[in-house]
């Protein structure tokens, strides 16, 4: 399982919408006959590269896959079927496929008669593939919510001005971790009051190729020359105010298994209220403004003790000197 679980991890293989998954293949005696991994949506499985290489020795054999075989057509046909008939005679995966679309795989394989096993190294497994396996098994993608801040909390001054808060190294910084993601988030206002574009942009601030969604909640109407709507990148306005609803919708119907939420206040304040944070990063800067907007609205929080509490995760200086912005991660206290 560990070779399995080294080969899903393979350099180069795109990230999403499919899982990283590796396979191996063992003779009765244990020696490896085939193995193989996926190298991202529209190509085979892992268990169909690993069966290639072994060809007839696939018979009798042994698969050890960190995920449970598909069950269903996609862009590909069912790994459970391919193993049945290749003859293989005993399938052990770490991971079970929370995807209700291919999971039941093992089920088809016990039904015909293969031995099966399940949970080996699953922490690992779950740990190479973390947003795919939080999107479906919370039928909504995992929340990144990111935010510049100065030192006192405020991430506007008094007359609305927020350019630049945070520092250029730590802008850089956050298309590496936008880039990480499948989804840009924001609200209306966002959009009418500082018109982003919502784009991972390289070092030369160019977009890069490949981008992720950008999503526009909110009833209001946007007009239709800001930033957002260029042609770097696809983008839906979702006219709702409902965070859950929103990211149902994401789900569902768009396929996304990892928003990064750069919201402003009031949109940011609902996420909290509704409980779908899961992660938090922060760039504080080394600057005061004692007035402005607060990074996050009324939370209705009336008491110290009622506090919404975080555990901090990651500390990192990003940039040097004034230029110096301290990178917080962290998600939300568990109990
Ligand atoms: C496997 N082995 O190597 C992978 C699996 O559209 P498709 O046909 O590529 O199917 C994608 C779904 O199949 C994906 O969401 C996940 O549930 C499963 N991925 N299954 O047996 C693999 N990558
Ligand atoms: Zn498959």
């Amino acid at each position: 399982m560990l070779r399995a679980l080294q080969l899903a991890a393979s350099p180069g293989v795109p990230l999403g919408p499919n899982p990283r998954v590796g396979c191996v293949l063992l003779a009765p005696d244990g020696t490896i006959v085939g193995e193989g991994y996926h190298h991202g949506a529209g190509n085979p499985h892992a268990e169909i590269e690993a069966l290639k290489v072994a060809g007839d020795l696939a018979r009798g054999a042994t698969a050890v896959v960190t995920l449970e075989p598909c069950n269903h057509t996609g862009r590909t046909g069912p790994c459970s079927e391919a193993l049945i008939e290749a003859g293989v005679a005993k399938v052990v995966v770490a991971q079970r496929d929370a995807n209700p679309i291919a999971e039941g795989g093992l089920d088809t394989l016990a039904a015909a008669g293969v031995e099966v096993g399940h949970g080996l190294m699953a922490d690992e497994a779950r740990a190479l593939n973390p947003a795919f396996t939080f999107a479906h098994e919370h039928a909504r993608p995992y929340v990144t919510w990111k935010f510049a801040t100065t030192l006192d909390g405020r991430s506007a001054a008094a007359d609305g001005t927020s350019r630049w808060v945070s520092s250029p190294a730590a802008r850089r910084d956050t298309h590496l971790l936008r880039a990480l993601c499948d989804t840009m988030l924001v609200g209306t206002n966002t959009v009418e009051v500082d018109d982003p574009q919502l784009t991972v942009r390289g070092p030369d601030d160019r977009p890069l190729a490949h981008q992720p969604l950008r999503v526009v909640m909110g009833e209001r109407d946007l007009d239709p020359d800001r930033r957002v709507f260029d042609t770097a990148a696809e983008t839906l306005h979702l006219r709702t105010r409902d965070p859950l609803e929103a990211l149902t919708s994401l789900y569902r119907e768009h396929g996304r298994h990892h928003v990064f939420f750069e919201g402003g206040p009031t949109l940011a304040a609902a996420f909290l209220s509704a409980g779908v944070v899961d992660e938090v990063v922060t760039y504080v800067a080394p600057m005061l403004l004692g007035s402005g907007t607060a990074a996050v609205g009324d939370l209705g929080i009336p008491t110290i003790s009622d506090a919404l509490r975080l555990e901090i995760t990651d500390v990192t200086v990003v940039g040097e000197g004034t230029e110096a912005n301290v990178r917080l991660k962290l998600q939300p206290a568990k109990g």
